[in-house]
């Protein structure tokens, strides 16, 4: 990927396109393309067509996605579905038609069986059933995989893709209802403690295990490979992650810390748990060159951070 090339970022306003914008530009690559979707709606095939056609990117970041936490997944099922089946099958498309030299897929790991053997392995996909509260989701990113590698083996386009564990950082969606758990105990912890809240209402047990990966350490993955990789040798699909997890509760614990909360923690078991556990198998972008930087309580600091100088927590909850 030369410096001058010509790159679109599809879904920068996003946690993870915005973090490939700053990678980029952080690296010399000037020569960005991004859109809004108010400027270009990636569902309308026409609108895509007409604008790959205008402007010819040579590369691709796929980053642009409808997503939420565990109970937006379960509200808006066919919006999961719909929306990215649309999504990922215009731009993809589009990208073969007008002769995107790469093209990077951002995936997600709740592709995988919900009992899936731990750690994950890139291999596991297909090998069992889905978790409910994200199936249709999951059912949209695995159509995306399978659309790059059916290019790639039919028309020898070089489409790559990754399946990054729960990602977080800056720029991610902290409104307490349709955020990811990260950004909702951020706001839930600051909320109660500016309010003087003697107890915080988590969902669920507490006792599934997740993995967190700051978002630029995956934005610094997706660049390497797009850098270093074609598909051929990385494969149909590469994990990233860390390679360690924890539970909701040890998460929540860290997360009072970070904030400085003194109250208690308490769970509402009405909500849904979700997956017992998705830790992903790493080896395979190891073997490849890459590891991540950040561990997760330096990148809640700077995440709380973040979120206080921008104003995220006065800006009410729809942030
Ligand atoms: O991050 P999260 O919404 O999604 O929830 P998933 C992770 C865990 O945190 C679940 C618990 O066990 C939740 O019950 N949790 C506790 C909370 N308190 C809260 C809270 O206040 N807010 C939220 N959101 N969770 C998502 C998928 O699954 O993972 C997506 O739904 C995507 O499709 C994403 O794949 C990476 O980790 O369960």
């Amino acid at each position: 990927m030369e410096k001058g090339a010509k790159i679109y970022v599809a879904g920068h306003r996003g946690l993870v396109g915005a973090a490939i914008q700053r990678e980029l530009e952080s690296q010399g690559y000037s020569n960005l393309v991004v859109r809004t979707s108010r400027e270009l709606d990636l569902r309308s095939q026409a609108a895509v067509n007409d604008f790959f056609q205008a402007e010819k990117p040579e590369y691709v970041f796929l980053a642009a996605a409808k997503v939420g936490g565990i109970l937006a997944n379960s509200t808006y099922p066919a919006d999961f579905i719909f929306d990215n089946l649309q999504i990922q099958t215009n731009v993809i498309g589009a990208a073969r038609k007008y002769g995107v030299k790469k093209l990077m897929f951002l995936g997600s790991s709740c592709i995988y069986p919900k009992f899936a053997p731990q750690p994950i392995r890139e291999e596991y996909l297909l090998s069992g059933e889905l978790e409910p509260t994200n199936e249709p989701y999951a059912i949209a990113k695995i159509a995306g995989i399978k659309l790059c590698s059916a290019f790639n083996r039919q028309y020898g386009t070089d489409f790559l893709a990754v399946m990054p564990t729960n990602l977080y950082g800056p720029n991610d969606n902290f409104d307490p209802e349709s955020s990811h758990v990260l950004p909702a105990l951020l706001r839930k912890f600051h909320t109660a403690k500016v309010t003087g809240e003697p107890q915080v209402v988590l969902w669920g047990s507490g006792t599934p295990r997740r993995e967190f990966l700051h978002v630029d350490d995956l934005a610094r993955a997706t660049v390497f490979l797009m850098q270093t990789h074609t598909a051929q040798v990385a494969g149909e699909f590469v994990n990233v992650g860390t390679g360690e997890d924890l539970t909701i509760l040890e998460l929540a614990e860290l997360v009072k810390e970070v904030v400085g909360y003194e109250g208690s923690i308490v769970f509402d078991p009405g909500k849904p748990d979700g997956t017992p556990r998705k830790l992903l198998d790493v080896s395979r972008l190891k073997k490849l060159g890459w590891a991540p930087r950040i561990g997760l309580a330096e990148g809640v600091r700077a995440t709380y951070a973040w979120a206080i100088d921008n104003g995220i927590f006065q800006k009410g909850s729809q942030q």
